[in-house]
C-alpha cells in the first residue's frame, strides 16, 4: 500500500493520475494547505519543502522504514521505475521522457502556478499586479507554443504516453480560467482532449474533489498560511505545529 499525501491541485493530480494509470493500491492522506498541515513535524520529516504531493511506499522498506519520496517529478520517476510503466529505461526514449518531465517541473508548472496565483489569489492583496500577471501569462503562452510545436511531430510529448504527459496535463486543465483559447494551439487541444478521455485520468482528477477550493472561498487564515511565506514564517509555522 502507498500513502499519498495529497490536496486536489494540479501537482497532486499528477500523482493520483499515475497511481490510477498503474492500478496501484493507495490511500489518500489529505493535506489541508489552508490550515497549515504542510508544517506539521511529521509531514516536514517526509517533505522538508513544506509542499505536497508526497508518497510513502509501505511495500518498499529500507533500513526498517517505508521509503518516502517528495517532489512530483521524483515521485513520477519512482513509480515509473517501480512498475515499469510510462517511463522507458532505454535510450533515447528515457532521455526524451526526462527532457519533457524536467521541462514541466522547471517551466510549465512554476509558470502556470504563477499565472494561477495572479488570477486566483493576487486580487486579495492591494497593489497593481498587472505587470507581473502579464509577464507570467506571456511565458505560459510561450510554453503552450513550444508544446504545440513538438506535438506537431509526435502524439505525446516524449513520443508515447508517459509520465511527462501526466505531469503536464494538470497544468493545462485551467486554461479557460487563465483566459487561454486552446483552439489557437490545435496540437495541444488534440493532446489535451485525448488525455482527458482516459478513464484513469478522469478518476485521478476526481480524487479529493470535495476539498477543491481555487481562488473563491479561501479564508483569511488560508491566505496568510499559503502566501507571503519566507524563511522566518516557515520556521514559526513549524514551531506552532509542534
Ligand atoms: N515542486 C513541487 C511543487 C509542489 C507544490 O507547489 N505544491 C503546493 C500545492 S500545488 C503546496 O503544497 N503548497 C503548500 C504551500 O504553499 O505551503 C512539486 O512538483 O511537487
Amino acid at each position: 500500500m502507498i500513502d499519498l499525501y495529497y490536496a486536489p491541485t494540479p501537482n497532486g493530480w499528477k500523482i493520483s493520475i499515475m497511481l490510477e494509470e498503474c492500478e496501484l493500491d493507495y490511500k489518500v492522506v489529505p493535506v489541508n494547505l489552508g490550515k497549515g498541515d504542510q508544517f506539521k513535524p511529521n509531514f516536514l520529516k517526509i517533505s522538508p519543502n513544506n509542499r505536497m504531493p508526497v508518497i510513502v511506499d509501505h511495500t518498499n522498506i529500507i533500513e526498517g522504514e517505508p521509503l518516502s519520496v517528495f517532489e512530483s517529478g521524483a515521485i513520477l520517476m519512482y513509480l515509473g521505475q517501480k512498475t515499469g510503466k510510462f517511463f522507458p529505461q532505454v535510450s533515447p526514449y528515457k532521455e526524451r521522457v526526462l527532457e519533457w518531465l524536467f521541462w514541466q517541473v522547471g517551466g510549465l508548472g512554476p509558470m502556470a502556478g504563477q499565472v494561477s496565483h495572479f488570477v486566483n489569489y493576487a486580487p486579495n492583496f492591494p497593489g497593481d499586479h498587472s505587470y507581473s500577471e502579464k509577464r507570467y501569462k506571456n511565458e505560459y503562452d510561450r510554453l503552450l507554443g513550444v508544446m504545440n510545436n513538438i506535438l506537431n511531430e509526435r502524439d505525446y510529448l516524449a513520443g508515447d504516453y508517459s509520465i511527462a504527459d501526466m505531469a503536464s496535463f494538470p497544468w493545462i486543465t485551467a486554461y479557460k480560467r487563465y483566459e487561454v483559447n486552446l483552439d489557437e494551439f490545435p496540437n495541444v487541444r488534440r493532446w489535451f482532449d485525448d488525455i482527458k478521455s482516459r478513464p484513469a485520468v478522469r478518476k485521478g482528477i476526481e480524487v479529493g474533489k470535495e476539498q477543491r477550493n481555487f481562488g473563491k472561498g479561501i479564508t483569511k487564515e488560508g491566505l496568510k498560511t499559503m502566501f507571503g511565506q519566507d524563511s522566518k514564517s516557515i520556521s514559526k509555522m513549524a514551531k506552532d505545529k509542534e
